[in-house]
Parts: structure tokens; sequence; C-alpha cells
């Protein structure tokens, strides 16, 4: 009984991730998402120089910057994130962090199975991603461009201005036992 429903998890997540995958490919065909080895896109800040064996775990190369479709009239600006459409995955929550005190860091974790947008609405901040063989620094400053963070990535956000609001769009709702908060376990948790 038990390894049924455990059978049909799997399935079911398997689904999930080729389901993404398809409109992910979707996307960048249409040159709506960016993979992140784009290099004018970001700042090598750490190679290990060498490739770790991560089975089925994204990688940072796998994250990417979508531009959001953008109406712009003399009203003003709309930028548009729709679930399936602008961002590869239907959307079950949203939250954002503002008043980050300066020097002030937010992250400092992985998810397990969450995909994550990360949008800078106003102002800016950094976001180191690293999925235990590369950690890459790129800045967030722009209402229409949004970075796909996967599961198992592992986020530190920092260098936030005054003013910044970030907006995140997440696949699943929240669930504590989803995220590796300490480093040395992210770590082995990659080459399990
Ligand atoms: C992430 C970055 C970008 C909830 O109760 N519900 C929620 O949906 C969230 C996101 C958080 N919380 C609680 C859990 C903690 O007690 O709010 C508290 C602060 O969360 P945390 O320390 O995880 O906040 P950040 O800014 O370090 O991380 C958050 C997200 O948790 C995380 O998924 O990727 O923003």
């Amino acid at each position: 009984m038990e390894r049924a429903r455990s059978n049909r998890r799997a399935c079911n997540a398997q689904t999930a991730i080729a389901w993404i995958d398809g409109l992910r490919l979707t996307m960048r065909k249409q040159n709506r998402l960016k993979p992140l080895n784009f290099r004018s896109n970001y700042e090598l800040v750490r190679g290990y120089g060498e490739e770790l064996a991560v089975a089925s775990a994204a990688t940072v190369d796998d994250c990417g910057l979508i531009t959001l479709r953008t109406v712009e009239d003399p009203r003003g600006s709309l930028t548009i994130a729709e679930g399936e459409q602008d961002i590869p995955f239907s959307i079950r929550r949203v939250y954002y962090l503002y008043d980050v005190p300066q020097g002030g860091a937010r992250g400092g974790h992985a998810h397990r199975n969450l995909h994550q947008v990360l949008v800078a609405v106003t102002g800016g901040f950094d976001v180191v991603l690293d999925d235990g063989a590369v950690r890459r620094r790129l800045r967030l400053q722009d209402p229409r461009t949004a970075l796909h963070i996967l599961p198992g990535v592992w986020r530190e956000m920092d260098r936030f201005t005054e003013n910044a609001v970030c907006v995140v769009l997440a696949s699943e709702l929240y669930e504590a036992s989803d995220y590796l908060r300490d480093y040395q376990e992210f770590l082995v948790w990659r080459r399990s």
C-alpha cells in the first residue's frame, strides 16, 4: 500500500518534471527563457573546477532569465506573469520580500521540489545560485526580467537597495520539509 503510494508520488513528480521541461523548451524556442549560461547575464564567482556526480538534480545553468511580456502606453507600463504561459509552471503561491535592512541577506537554502520565479518589481538585489559545483552571482533590478530557480539549487540574496521589493511566484504551497537549510546537508543531498 505504502509502496504503491510512493510509486504514485514518484510518477506524479516525473510527470510534473516532464511537463515543466516541455514548457521551458517551448519558452526557450520562443526566445522568452534564456539559460544562465548566457555569460553576459552573470558574474562567475567560484568554480570548483571539477564536475560533481549529480545524477538528476538541476544545475545553475538550468536556471534561466525570463523576459516578461510588457505593455507600455502613455499611462505607464504593465508587466504580465501568467502561469504556464510566461512562467514555466502553474503558480500556487505568491509572496514578497521588502523592507530588507541595508546589508541584510535572505535565502540561504535550497528546495527539494519547489520551482520559483523571482522578480525585482522595484529596486534591486543580488542572487547567488549554487548547485554544489558552480556558484554564480547575478543582479535582478528590472521588473520585466524574472529569474527561474529550479529545485535543488541553493540561493542566497543580498545587496538589496532600500526600496527593493522581490515578488516570488512558487509552484507549490509552503512546505517546511521541502527546505534544505544547512549547506553541508545540501551538498550531501546533491551527491546522494
Ligand atoms: C526563497 C526565498 C527567495 C511561511 O510561513 N510561508 C511562506 O510561504 C514563506 C515563503 C515563508 N514562511 C515563513 C517561514 C519562516 O518562518 O516565513 C518565515 C521566513 O521565511 P524564510 O526564512 O524562508 O525567508 P527567506 O527570505 O530566507 O526565503 C524565502 C522563501 O522561504 C524561500 O523559499 O527561496 O524567499
